[in-house]
């Protein structure tokens, strides 16, 4: 439960961390130290490991939930933990090492004070990252002005896990809805099972008039391994995603 005197009351909040990962055996011992205690609830979700990291985090946390995605990509995984939450506030954290879970706090306490969803920022006072490559600094720059141009925001940055939202929003947002296109047909993924999910979410959560803030967030490097996230590639989705939420309609709801 998280808990904070002086925010909303004293009223106590139910918190569920949502991790996704796909072989990320050697960073997640560090993740899981990491792992607030006064988190209610962690789903850990799999994208067909094959590197023993389910039998880690069985081992080191047994009282995590970890299930496996339906289908394949970043977002399908975590469309399919939110789902499954069971408590009141949902944070969302990458496991390969550059996201530290003891911040999730600061993301909880943004959401008590009144926000309804609540975006790490790296461009933020405060934040930073030593992950992006040049190429994908200037990249997700460009992109997060297309989206504030497009959305009206004036948002500091665009593609980036660390989030937190309260679980009721889940159906506005439409992600029950998603993870039922979890099918693969060909080579490309469907709309939303991809690393353009943060994109949706946030320019869905204009869409429905939700109130976004931004909080600064520090990202190290991925400790071990490599990125799953190709520049390109992803970087069309998120255009993708962006235009796709725009010409659906900024004052109209998802649903
Ligand atoms: N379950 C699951 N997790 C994924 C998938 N792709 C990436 N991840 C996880 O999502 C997080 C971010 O991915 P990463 O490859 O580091 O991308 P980057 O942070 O954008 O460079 C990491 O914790 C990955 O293990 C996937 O297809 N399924
Ligand atoms: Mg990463």
């Amino acid at each position: 439960m998280f808990y904070d005197p002086s925010l909303s009351g004293g009223r106590k909040v139910a918190v569920s961390m949502i991790a996704p990962f796909r072989n990320e055996v050697e960073n997640l011992p560090w993740f899981i130290e990491r792992v607030p205690d006064w988190i209610d609830e962690v789903i850990f979700v799999d994208g067909n490991s094959t590197d023993g990291s389910v039998d880690l985090i069985q081992d080191t946390m047994p009282s995590a939930k970890v299930v496996n995605q339906p289908g394949k990509g970043k977002g399908n995984a975590l469309a399919y933990g939110m789902v499954n939450a069971t408590t009141d506030v949902i944070v969302a954290v990458d496991t390969d090492g550059s996201m530290d879970p003891r911040h999730a706090d600061e993301y909880v306490r943004a959401l008590l004070a009144n926000a309804d969803l609540v975006k790490g920022s790296r461009y933020l006072p405060g934040g930073g990252s030593d992950d992006l490559t040049k190429l994908r600094d200037v990249g997700n720059k460009l992109l997060t002005l297309a989206a504030n141009t497009m959305f009206n925001q004036r948002w500091s940055e665009l593609c980036y896990g660390y989030f937190a939202l309260w679980t009721d929003h889940l159906e506005r947002l439409g992600i029950h809805d998603m993870i039922e296109q979890h099918r693969v047909d060909g080579k490309v993924l469907p709309y939303g099972s991809g690393f353009e999910i943060e994109t949706l979410m946030f320019c869905r959560a204009v869409r429905n008039r939700m109130k976004v803030v931004e909080i600064p967030s520090f990202e190290a490097p991925r400790a071990n391994g490599t990125s799953s996230l190709r520049t390109f590639r992803d970087g069309s989705r998120v255009v993708w995603g962006m235009s796709t939420e725009r010409v659906r309609g900024i004052h109209h709801s998802v649903r």
